[in-house]
């Protein structure tokens, strides 16, 4: 059988692809398994179990199984259509196929093992599927060198080894470091070993289930108890390809309107109007930079939705325009939960009813629960047309100019049932483009309701305005759910402990594809302290969404809310991210194109910074992060201690983002190979004594940082140049490049060309002069800038000279950084520094 085999898998190799086809076949026939080549792909089916993989690129499979006869939906609410359909031509092979990347071999018992083109495997299955009835069971090896990143914002360490996780969207009001489920199913894992990635999402809505080895340190393990086995392999080999590669399956995080990365300031609740117009006030009079403010619950009359309580808000639509004349931006909540009010003339109920847009028992009667307004009905948030009718009950608040919505209690939440949550069995019918008509039940449902709702809410916006981009804040999610909004953490505590989690949880986050994240800043239920709300407000400053929110009876949460003292530096912090949003803005239009997340793990950027082939980031506990590619933050790992902790900074040239200092670390690491690592000591790390005032940020050498002249709001336009921040390698022959992108931040236009991107390269020339190029402008936009301020560090000019497209210009010198000013050009610049 041997030598028969490898005669056919040299043959195979010369003859046409539909003779190999045949031969294969007939191959794996006499194996008393079918084992069919599909030309992108194979299938393959032994007692009565069917395994179709299929290559949708040369780096990306898809594993579907199913026992004969019981084929699954091939429908999906995460991925894109387009991505589900594409697929690339593989090379058949005796047990398997290969790809330009990726070899697949199926074992008799249909275990499979995926590996690279130099026979490195990537993932083997452990041993095969087990079915118990409709629940089923896939297992992993697992060695001690995998590290597993993702899964979303579920609490615990930024490594998932040995951890085991249920996907079961749940209100989980006062959740802690070992609570899960919690408000998210984001069903996708980065396998991340010896500087290699892989990633796997699991598209199944049930409650699925994930193990890192906690139950056999040598498997991985994911199941559900229902539902398709229907799971994708993304492989990098750097993870930064995994990262995009799902963000091409399931779509990146769009570009958000630009006051969405402004200072947003919220509480539960403020009221009355007054209370918030007084924030308002403060914020403007005390120069707090700001974009964004929040009304919660109390704002309706009786907690019901898409109402406004004329009591103590009354000239509701005068207060909106008021704070729109003072750039702010209002965001209003909107939850899903429709009052149950029969006969009382409320719009939403009336018209839901009519439309029979509410998810029904399994008599056909409506479902009614418990929530905010009382009882309450729940759209189908299944149906396209529901959706359709949701996104119509906006109307009224999109007129008057509120500028963004929130969509909480999604999961849903229900109140006074132990399940927290409607049951299992109420019905929900399916009518949804790619998916056949049927009921189905809520606990297929559950874990996508709050994702359909957002979606319902993105959709609609768009029907109603469509060239304003929206803002949807969403608590529940599902994979994929990032193309509708963004999202916060929940319902987290005033705790230290709370404000260091902030860092493992929105970079998990960011690599399960949602860029737009944020946690409540100081904490939602309890009161911080003085101390730990100003270190949670310097740490939020880098982070994608910067909201400061509070649970009812907290003491004050504002900036101001402790005195001077603590007032003036988390002010210090704001202003820091507004002078910083030209390259926040740069990161995030970056997201809406390749799904890199604005909040990045080490390891993204780094995959080979560490001897071991290990993430970085288990040294630094997940406590470090970069905030876009070029800018490292490293706030206290043991935030509520005073002991000095060490910071790790990548191989390479750094500086202090604020005094510019310079550190070079382990250089020749980046001159050796993966096998040649362990035999070098790595340098010690930095030791950093933490104090009050002060965040530990730095900047990669090679950067180039586009920022922005101070502004109270993004709708100011910024008075003054682009300071352009060259920070050089110490190694001349490195690349030293950045850009910057603009454009009117609320619209589409950019999509017909109205929008400025302007890359920036330097180049240290052997006479020890500096070359600095700005590229033609890409766009038509016209930007704010008219000119550009350059400031070099690490460069020492020797005739302090400068030749701007080869007129001289003065060369200003302070401390270490040398600074010229030059008029922006649109059709570029080149710039020599002497
Ligand atoms: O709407 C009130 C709150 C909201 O402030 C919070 O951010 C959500 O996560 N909401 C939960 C409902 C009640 C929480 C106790």
């Amino acid at each position: 059988m041997r030598s028969r085999e490898s005669f056919l898998l040299k043959t195979s190799l010369t003859l046409k692809t539909s003779l190999t086809l045949i031969l294969v076949t007939e191959a794996l026939s006499a194996y008393g398994q079918q084992f069919k080549p599909t030309g992108h792909g194979v299938e393959a089916s032994a007692d009565g179990t069917v395994l179709q993989i299929s290559a949708l690129r040369e780096d990306v499979l898809r594993v579907r199984m199913w026992k004969a006869g019981k084929e699954s939906e091939d429908a999906s609410w995460a991925v894109l259509p387009k991505a589900r359909k594409s697929s690339v031509h593989v090379v058949a092979e005796p047990r398997g196929f290969h790809t330009q990347q990726l070899r697949v071999t199926i074992g008799t018992d249909l275990t499979l093992t995926v590996a690279d083109l130099n026979g490195r495997v990537l993932q083997k299955d452990a041993e095969p599927v087990t079915w118990q009835g409709d629940r089923f069971r896939v297992r992993k090896d697992r060695t001690s060198e995998d590290s597993f990143f993702g899964l979303g914002d579920k609490p615990g360490p930024l490594d998932r080894s040995g951890q085991a996780f249920a996907m079961w969207n749940t209100d989980t009001f006062g959740w802690q470091e070992t609570t899960d489920p919690i408000y998210k199913s984001i069903p996708f894992f980065i396998d991340f070993k010896n500087g290699r990635a892989l990633g796997v999402l699991v598209d199944n809505t049930w409650r699925s289930f994930f193990d890192f080895g906690r139950e056999n340190p040598n498997q991985i393990s994911f199941g559900a108890p229902n539902g398709p086995i229907d799971y994708y392999l993304l492989y990098g080999p750097e993870p930064k390809q995994v990262v995009s590669a799902y963000a091409w399956l399931t779509g990146p995080t769009p570009l958000p309107p630009l006051w969405s990365l402004g200072f947003q300031q919220s509480r539960y609740s403020y009221y009355p109007a007054s209370q918030l117009m007084e924030v308002a006030k403060r914020l403007r009079d005390d120069k707090i930079p700001s974009d964004a403010l929040y009304l919660d619950i109390d704002f309706q009359n009786k907690n019901r939705p898409f109402t406004v309580d004329d009591e103590h808000y009354p000239h509701f639509s005068e207060m909106v325009k008021q704070l729109a004349q003072d750039h702010f931006h209002l965001v209003v909540i909107t939850d899903l939960h429709i009052a149950h009010l029969p006969n009382a003339d409320y719009a939403p109920y009336d018209s839901g009813t009519a439309g029979d847009q509410f998810v029904k028992n399994p008599d056909g009667s409506t479902y009614v629960g418990e929530v905010w307004p009382g009882p309450s009905v729940f759209p189908d948030f299944t149906q396209a047309t529901t959706r359709a009718w949701w996104g119509t009950l906006y109307k009224d608040f999109t007129s008057m100019g509120v500028a963004g919505f929130w969509n909480d209690m999604n999961e849903p939440a229900v109140f006074g049932v132990p399940s927290k949550t409607m049951p299992d069995n109420i019905q929900h019918r399916i009518h949804e483009p790619g998916f056949a008509e049927r009921t189905a039940t809520h606990a297929e449902i559950h874990n996508v309701y709050g994702m359909e709702n957002s979606r319902g809410t993105y959709e609609g916006l768009l029907a109603l305005q469509p060239n304003v981009r929206p803002f949807v804040l969403t608590r529940a999610s599902y994979a994929g759910g990032q193309r509708y909004a963004a999202t916060w953490t929940g319902d987290n505590s005033s705790t230290w402990n709370h404000l260091r989690m902030t860092v493992p949880q929105i970079v998990n986050l960011g690599l399960s594809g949602f860029s737009m994240s944020g946690a409540d800043v100081g904490g939602f239920a309890g009161s911080p302290s003085p101390d730990l709300l100003t270190k949670w407000i310097e740490v939020a400053a880098f982070q994608p969404i910067d909201r400061d929110h509070a649970a009812k009876g907290t003491r004050p949460h504002e900036v101001w809310a402790d005195g001077p003292v603590h007032e003036a530096i988390r002010k210090r912090y704001i202003e820091e991210r507004y002078r910083l949003m030209p390259y926040l803005y740069t990161a995030a239009e970056e997201t809406s194109r390749d799904g890199l997340p604005i909040m990045q793990p080490l390891f993204l950027e780094f995959p080979h910074a560490n001897a071991n082939g290990r993430a970085m980031d288990l040294d630094t506990g997940g406590g470090e992060f970069l905030f876009g590619q070029h800018i490292l933050v490293a706030p206290n790992p043991s935030p509520e201690e005073g002991a000095a902790y060490e910071v790790h900074l990548p191989p390479g040239t750094w500086y202090d983002y604020w005094s510019g200092e310079r550190y070079e670390r382990n250089q020749q690491m980046k001159t050796l190979d993966l096998e040649q690592r362990d035999k070098l000591t790595q340098e010690k790390p930095l030791m950093v004594t933490p104090t009050l005032e002060a965040l530990p940020v730095y900047v990669r050498g090679g950067s180039i940082i586009p920022m922005a002249p101070l502004t109270q709001s993004v709708d100011e336009t910024p008075q003054g140049p682009l300071t352009v921040r060259i920070y050089l390698a110490s190694d001349a022959k490195e690349p030293c490049a950045g850009e910057v992108y603009t454009d009117d931040g609320k619209s589409f236009d950019y999509r017909k060309g109205q929008y400025a991107r302007v890359h920036f390269a330097c180049a240290q020339q052997a006479d020890g002069s500096l070359q600095i190029s700005v590229l033609p402008q890409e766009g038509k936009y016209t930007p704010w800038w008219k000119s550009y301020r350059f400031e070099v560090l690490g460069w020492t000019p020797k005739e302090k000279k400068a030749e701007v497209s080869g007129r001289s210009t003065s060369l200003e010198t302070d401390g270490a950084t040398a600074k010229v000013t030059s008029e922006a050009k649109r059709n570029g610049l080149q710039i020599i520094l002497r």
